[in-house]
């Protein structure tokens, strides 16, 4: 069901303490840590502590939480200090589009030049 936790979801298992991870912010309803596999000087994952499977699902079933999310993000550009010279959000939706763990997040990256379009 929406927002329960998932026994085989790897990011439900971060949220439980089962798998470690480098965390940056943690509120009561987002946790946020680096990505294992950085694509930037800052490299920072923001996700609902609830399991929802991708971002349009949680803007559906939760947009308090999906607010708290974004609103992290933009916490976590200001204390990696990528603000000046802009980041990117990003929400891979689907596995076309590069997803791979299918519990919502937000890559925040930034720290370097970022080319448009993206790959
Ligand atoms: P995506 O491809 O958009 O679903 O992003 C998933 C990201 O999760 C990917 O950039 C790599 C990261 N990742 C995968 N496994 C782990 C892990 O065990 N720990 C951490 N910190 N990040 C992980």
């Amino acid at each position: 069901m929406a927002g329960e936790p998932q026994a085989d979801c790897l990011f439900c298992k971060i949220v439980a303490g089962e798998v470690p991870a480098t965390v940056v912010r943690d509120t009561e309803t987002v946790l946020a840590f680096r990505d294992i596999n950085p694509q930037a000087p800052t490299h920072v994952l923001v996700i609902p502590k609830a399991h929802y499977r991708d971002a349009a699902a949680l803007a559906a079933g939760a947009p308090d939480l999906a607010a708290d999310v974004l609103r992290e993000a933009g916490e976590i550009a200001a204390q990696e200090k990528t603000v000046e010279r802009g980041y990117r959000i990003v929400f891979n939706t689907g596995a076309g589009a590069g997803q791979t763990v299918f519990h919502a997040h937000a890559h925040v990256l930034g720290g370097r030049g970022l080319e448009w379009p993206p790959g």
